[in-house]
């Protein structure tokens, strides 16, 4: 049976009882309203799945009351079929103009409504279904499926929109590049199985340690790298010697694996391109490698 809540708004009791019964008997939940404002208050609260609306109320008419539903951002979508006494061709343009799905003309005949209902009901979870799944592959599109962390193409995006605002505000921004140390050799030793699980902990530890501004990502395999929004040099630096001690502080692995990471601190300068400001980053991590590795360089 469905559980979708419908609203119907008539001004008339008497409507409002026959129509809820027609539609309680088919499984829906019904709230009601007997004017437009008050519609938009039951609705705001119930979220209805649809929407009966009656064109001729006290306070606001259904077609205002209808407007005003396309114009709230969770009410928006709400599929609403005008159910009127009122049939000329200019009714029911209106009604469509003013953002309804369909048009019902009183009295009408049971079987056709619920008809028309349960369509509307099925195309809006259709809606609803598609407009999640976007969502969650909007969210996997700029994660990285292993870690969690942001990857590579957001990263670039996020990097260049925080210098766009940084440079407007005249605010710092600064850049962390982490690199992990011999991985190849975690995985040649312990298997690439427990490479991976090294690298989810190791992101779970940036995670935890970055502020909700900073900006995370997998830069590549074992490569990571931290937008730091409003931050100064000396910040990131002490931000990326955080993660750096976290990291050695920790057993990656039941039986005692310990791993490092060299990094590389970077300051945006004024009108400097975000690939020129990352090799900068770079650059300074490839120093931390070649000066014995586990340090930050900047
Ligand atoms: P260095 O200290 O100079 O960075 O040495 P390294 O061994 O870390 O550097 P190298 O670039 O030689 O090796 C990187 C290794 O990272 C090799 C590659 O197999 C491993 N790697 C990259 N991505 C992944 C991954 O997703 N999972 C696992 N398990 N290993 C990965
Ligand atoms: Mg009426
Ligand atoms: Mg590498
Ligand atoms: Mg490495």
């Amino acid at each position: 049976m469905s559980q979708e809540t419908i609203l119907i708004v008539d001004d008339v009791p008497q409507n409002l009882q026959v129509l809820g019964q027609v539609l309680s008997q088919e499984g829906y939940r019904v709230a009601v309203a007997t004017n437009g404002v008050q519609a938009l208050d039951v609705a705001a609260r119930v979220q209805p799945d649809l929407i009966l609306l009656d064109i001729m109320m006290p306070e606001m008419d259904g077609f205002e009351a209808c407007r005003r539903f396309k114009e709230l951002e969770d009410l928006a979508n709400v599929p609403v079929i005008f159910l009127t006494a009122r049939n000329s061709t200019e009714d029911v343009v209106t009604g469509f103009d003013a953002g309804a799905v369909d048009f019902i003309s009183k009295p009408f005949i049971n079987v056709e409504l619920l008809a028309r209902v349960k369509t509307q009901v099925r195309i809006n979870n259709l809606m609803k279904e598609l407009e999640q799944k976007n969502k969650e592959l909007e969210e996997k599109a700029i994660h990285d499926d292993l870690t969690g962390l942001f990857n590579h193409g957001y990263m670039f995006e996020q990097l260049s929109y925080s210098q766009e605002v940084s440079r407007r505000y005249h605010k710092s921004l600064s850049v962390i590049m982490f690199d992990l140390d011999h991985f190849k050799e975690v995985n040649d030793t312990w298997g690439h199985q427990v490479g991976d699980t090294v690298l989810q902990k190791v992101s779970d530890i940036i995670k935890d340690t970055v502020r909700q501004v900073d900006i995370a990502g997998r830069y590549g395999g074992e490569e990571f790298m931290i937008v730091c929004p409003e931050t100064s040099l000396e910040n990131a630096q002490m931000l990326a010697e955080r993660i750096r001690e976290g990291i050695e502080q920790t057993d990656m692995h039941e039986k005692g694996l310990r791993v490092t990471i060299s990094g590389g601190v970077a300051e945006s300068h004024e009108d400097e391109p975000v690939e020129k400001l990352v090799n900068r980053a770079d650059e300074l991590l490839y120093k931390s490698k070649s000066e014995g590795r586990n340090r930050i360089s900047h």
